[in-house]
């Protein structure tokens, strides 16, 4: 991206020329072909059919069969209007050990992918790790041990080899949060493990894989490619003025959002976290060169956001209750380094994820960002919401709620971007109806519909909704306001 495509706004909510009007998906919640053409089993596979893991036994074996209907689904996305699509690669559909030699099958189906965007004007933005690590590198220790991110930046060495020539902006890690707290420390997603070191562990590996798979991109890509990363940050908010309720807001920063913002953008961990979290290790699994390796130069970072996080400290007799920072709410156990902070959902308006719908988080999310790194372009890498919808008897499915969310959302980046907030495409939260992890198939955040029984595709009222915006790039008065 170049400066030139950022120009300043009219008066009218119109989003600057050139701003990429994208969807998401990631490779384990669409593709499904789970054991074709030589993948093998990555810990959500394992996981998922781990009884009582995911809701009703629900598994990725089929999810939306994107692996056989991709060029159906390109042609939706064309149909939809998108200027970019970004999806993930599974590892361990490419590397089936997570070590050694590619397989060139795997990587075939993602250059066809790549392919039929590029035919369809659709840019293609490559996400080379959301969540699916091959299941022999967690049988080797997963993310807690350092082997993991030397083996993840060869595995990015393969991708970049291989799609280089015409994939231009790529993301090492999707939401990293949820990689090493949600896996190794609540247990609530794969592998599962309920370890608080294990998960400060598996955090610093993935600051340190993600430095070593920028490395392993910039040497595989044209200058032209641009590298960043996926973050979840917490829009972190105190219950109350009170200190223990700031100090707790305080704490979840760190552990939530400076543990990865301080060594890939500072080059640094943040000193509090250490001392927040001394009572469960010294850190002395970080190596001196490590923090230099995970801040290299990014072009973008991509911002990942739901809800706010509102916290508290734990009050007499009350313990601290976990947060799945956007991820599922409710019951989920504490997480390392929030054992003594309560999470709390304001009032209000819910998704079906019983998250609570707060654009200002967004906006708050975005000014934070240039504020800190005023040089560091943004894009909004998801933002979406699950609501419970249904098909109509006409065979249509009217989501006002989700339009509605989607609106307050893109008002709330466009003030960010009247702000002086560089911020350069936004990817809405999911293409597809798919498998929302611990949930399954039970919460539904596609823009278009998927008939679980069929598989049939069917793009709600908010997919016709965001095909207009892409088309025009201005943001309309919400219908009925
Ligand atoms: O479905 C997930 C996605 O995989 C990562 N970010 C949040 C989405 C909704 O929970």
């Amino acid at each position: 991206m170049t400066a030139s495509e950022t120009r300043p706004l009219t008066a009218t909510r119109q989003f600057p020329p050139g701003f990429l009007w994208g969807a998401a998906t990631a490779a384990y919640q669409i593709e499904g072909a789970a054991a074709e053409d030589g993948r093998t089993p990555s810990i959500w596979d394992t996981f998922s059919h781990t009884p009582g893991k995911v809701f009703a036994g629900h598994t990725g074996d089929v999810a939306v069969d994107h692996y056989h209907r991709f060029r159906d689904d390109v042609r939706l996305m064309k149909e939809l209007g998108l200027s970019a699509y970004r999806f993930s690669v599974s590892w361990s559909r490419v590397q089936p050990t997570g070590r050694g030699p590619a397989v060139q099958k795997g990587l075939d189906f993602y250059r066809a992918l790549v392919d039929e965007l590029l035919g369809a004007g659709i840019r293609p933005v490559l996400t080379l790790y959301h969540w699916d690590l091959p299941q022999e590198l967690e049988d080797a220790g997963g993310w807690p041990e350092r082997s993991t991110a030397e083996r993840f930046g060869e595995y990015a060495a393969i991708v970049g080899g291989a799609l280089g020539d015409r994939v231009e902006r790529w993301t090492t890690l999707n939401e990293p949060w949820c990689s090493a707290f949600l896996g190794y420390a609540s247990g609530n997603h794969a592998p599962g493990r309920t370890d608080p070191v294990a998960a400060l562990r598996a955090a610093h590996h993935l600051n340190l894989g993600h430095g070593l798979a920028v490395q392993a991109l910039r040497a595989a890509l044209p200058p032209r490619a641009e590298v960043g990363v996926s973050l979840n940050l917490h829009q972190v908010r105190p219950l109350t003025d009170a200190p223990e309720d700031l100090e707790a807001a305080r704490r979840i920063d760190a552990v939530g959002n400076r543990v990865w913002l301080g060594p890939m953008l500072d080059g640094a961990y943040p000193e509090d976290l250490a001392a927040d979290t001394a009572r469960l290790t010294d850190w002395s699994f970080v190596q001196p060169a490590d923090t230099a390796t995970a801040h290299q130069p990014l072009d973008y970072v991509g911002i990942n956001y739901y809800t706010p996080t509102v916290v508290s400290a734990a009050a007499r007799g009350e313990s601290g209750g976990g947060s799945d920072g956007g991820h599922g709410g409710g019951d989920f156990s504490p997480w390392a380094g929030a054992e003594d902070v309560v999470f709390h959902q304001p009032p209000g308006e819910r998704t079906a994820m019983g998250w609570s719908v707060d654009a200002s988080g967004l906006y708050d999310l975005l000014t934070r960002m240039a504020r800190d790194y005023p040089e560091l372009p943004l894009l909004i890498t998801e933002n979406g919401a699950a609501f419970d919808d249904e098909v109509a008897p006409d065979g249509t499915v009217h989501d006002p709620e989700r339009i509605a969310y989607l609106h307050s959302h893109l008002d709330a980046v466009h003030r960010a971007v009247g702000s002086g907030v560089d911020v350069r495409g936004y990817f809405l939260w999911s293409l597809l109806d798919n498998f929302e992890w611990a949930y399954g198939y039970a919460k539904r955040f596609g823009a278009v519909h998927v008939d679980y029984d069929t598989l049939a595709r069917t793009p709600k009222a908010s997919a016709r909704w965001y095909a207009d915006l892409a088309r025009t790039g201005v943001l309309p008065e919400l219908p009925g306001a």
